[in-house]
């Protein structure tokens, strides 16, 4: 039996009787008005990329925040909408926000406070007293849609990221008898780091409302265990990775997630994968140069730059390569109304003309630059042509460009080159791992990927493969929804 089916065999056996809630802020679908028609997208996202085929196999109610200029448009009176809109298998209620909940809640405290709070990427938090009085609004208004989606049904709610850092409290304190778990999908920083926020005490306090709560890696998990020790007067209970905090207990446990390896290996070798690949070498002139990949939302913490910089290094090292090798860097921006986010974006398109200045001909250019969103066939025709991928996080919960990579190379080829700050890191071993500060290393690094021998690339992808084969995103569904299903009564 795969993990899909046992997925689905656990939530039939052991938790029929629950009701399966995730509550996340990004919604996995979004409704747009594109001209007179409705479209559909699936925004770009880890998150919602990894949490989609768990809960369709749960059948539950998904609740995130309505953010789409025609998501009211498709919802019911309980602002409720059935998705996949192709084959409905799950409810997704719609919460609704106003400009300045979003600016505050959004934009603000969780993307410019806990955001760089967490990832150590030397970007300083902002600490706003109005977005954090905003952050708490939308954390109880979400807690009162919860209690009003549940009712008197058993439930077992899963809340996801650093959103809501302070809902779990808010919903237990209202219903003791719901089981609570909680995955952090960012980083959690120890305590030197964490203390700086204002607020660190409220925030544990919500945390530690959860029954569970779930990071990518042990790292993190001892990162927070210490963090609660030394911040607020609770016991931890070193054996069983738990906080004992007010008579009750969270246990703290790792739970690395991942990417629906089958789908994807599966997808790859379709006819339309193969007439995209088609497409994209014809429309880039690729003919027969190397070529590197890039897929990343626009980030101060995926190390862009970084990568770019040590792309400059390579060519600065080894003339050779110049006019022989394309790198092609998709990038969707995000958060925009971040300043944060509005400076990275220039400093890329910067950093790119910059290099492409400096060594391009009339017939070639060294980096290729894509902002459009691309479709899941584009990425994965993507992933397939490419000769090494690069994922050059500065600090990343886990990463699942690096693991898309891996599972649609069907071929057995590709090298990946991956940051030792990613979460992947820690699995993915037969990665080419860098630190992305070490411009140099990170260039020899490059030129090992394009030199590497067929034969040591492939048992390289080989063992990778295996280990996504064998740890796939059902695997995680099964690992989580068998720890919240030992807390039932
Ligand atoms: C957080 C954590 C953790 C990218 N460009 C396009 C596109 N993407 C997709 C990728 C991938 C997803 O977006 C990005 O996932 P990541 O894991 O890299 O990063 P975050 O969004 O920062 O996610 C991260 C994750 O949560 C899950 O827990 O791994 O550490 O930071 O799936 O393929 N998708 C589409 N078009 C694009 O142009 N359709």
């Amino acid at each position: 039996m795969d993990f899909k089916e046992s997925l689905h065999q656990l939530i039939e056996e052991r938790l029929a009787s629950y009701l399966l809630v995730v509550v996340s802020n990004r919604e996995p679908y979004i409704h747009t008005f594109s001209g007179d028609e409705i479209e559909c997208l699936r925004p770009a996202s880890g998150l919602t990329v990894a949490l989609d085929p768990v809960m369709r196999a749960a059948a539950g109610v998904w609740i995130a925040h309505g953010s789409g200029d025609a998501d009211r448009a498709v919802v019911d009176s309980s602002s409720r909408v059935m998705v996949p809109p192709e084959n409905p298998q799950y409810a997704l209620r719609r919460v609704w926000l106003s400009k300045e909940e979003e600016d505050g809640y959004y934009y603000g405290f969780a993307n410019d406070a806990m955001w760089p709070l967490c990832h150590i990427a030397f970007t300083p938090p902002t600490f706003n007293e109005a977005d954090w009085n905003t952050y708490k609004k939308v954390n109880s208004l979400f807690a009162e849609v919860i209690l009003q989606e549940v009712g008197t049904n058993q439930a077992i709610i899963l809340v996801q990221d650093y959103h809501f850092a302070l809902l779990p409290r808010m919903i237990k304190a209202q219903n003791p008898q719901l089981i609570v778990g909680q995955f952090w999908h960012i980083p959690w920083p120890n305590y030197e780091i964490f203390r700086i926020c204002p607020w660190q005490e409220e925030i544990l306090d919500g945390l530690l409302g959860n029954d569970i709560l779930g990071f990518h890696i042990q790292y993190h998990c001892n990162n927070f265990l210490e963090t609660a020790d030394r911040a607020i007067e609770c016991r931890i209970d070193r054996e069983k990775f738990a906080v004992i905090w007010g008579g009750k207990t969270t246990l703290v446990r790792p739970f690395p997630i991942s990417v629906d390896f089958e789908a994807l290996s599966a997808e790859a070798s379709t006819g339309k994968v193969e007439r995209e690949m088609k497409a994209l070498r014809h429309r880039w002139g690729l003919g027969n140069k190397l070529v590197g990949i890039g897929i990343d939302r626009i980030d101060y913490t995926k190390g862009i730059p970084e990568r770019l910089r040590a792309l400059d290094r390579f060519f600065e090292k080894y003339p050779e390569y110049i006019g022989r090798m394309v790198f092609i860097q998709l990038g969707t921006s995000s958060r925009v109304r971040v300043e944060k986010y509005r400076e990275i974006n220039e400093r890329i398109d910067h950093l790119v003309e910059e290099i492409n200045r400096k060594y391009e001909s009339a017939s070639w250019e060294p980096i290729i630059y894509v902002k459009e969103l691309a479709s899941p066939v584009t990425l994965a025709a993507l992933r397939r042509i490419a000769d090494f991928c690069m994922v050059s996080s500065l600090h990343d919960g886990m990463n699942l460009v690096a693991k898309e990579f891996v599972s649609s190379r069907i071929d057995e080829d590709g090298v990946l080159i991956l940051s030792q700050f990613c979460g992947a890191a820690w699995e993915l071993s037969d990665a080419l791992v860098i630190n992305p500060y070490a411009t140099d290393e990170f260039a020899e690094t490059i030129k090992k990927a394009v030199e590497m021998p067929q034969e040591e690339k492939m048992v390289r992808m080989r063992r990778m493969r295996e280990q996504v084969r064998e740890n796939d995103i059902y695997h995680w569904g099964i690992a989580l929804f068998s720890e919240l299903a030992k807390l039932r009564p």
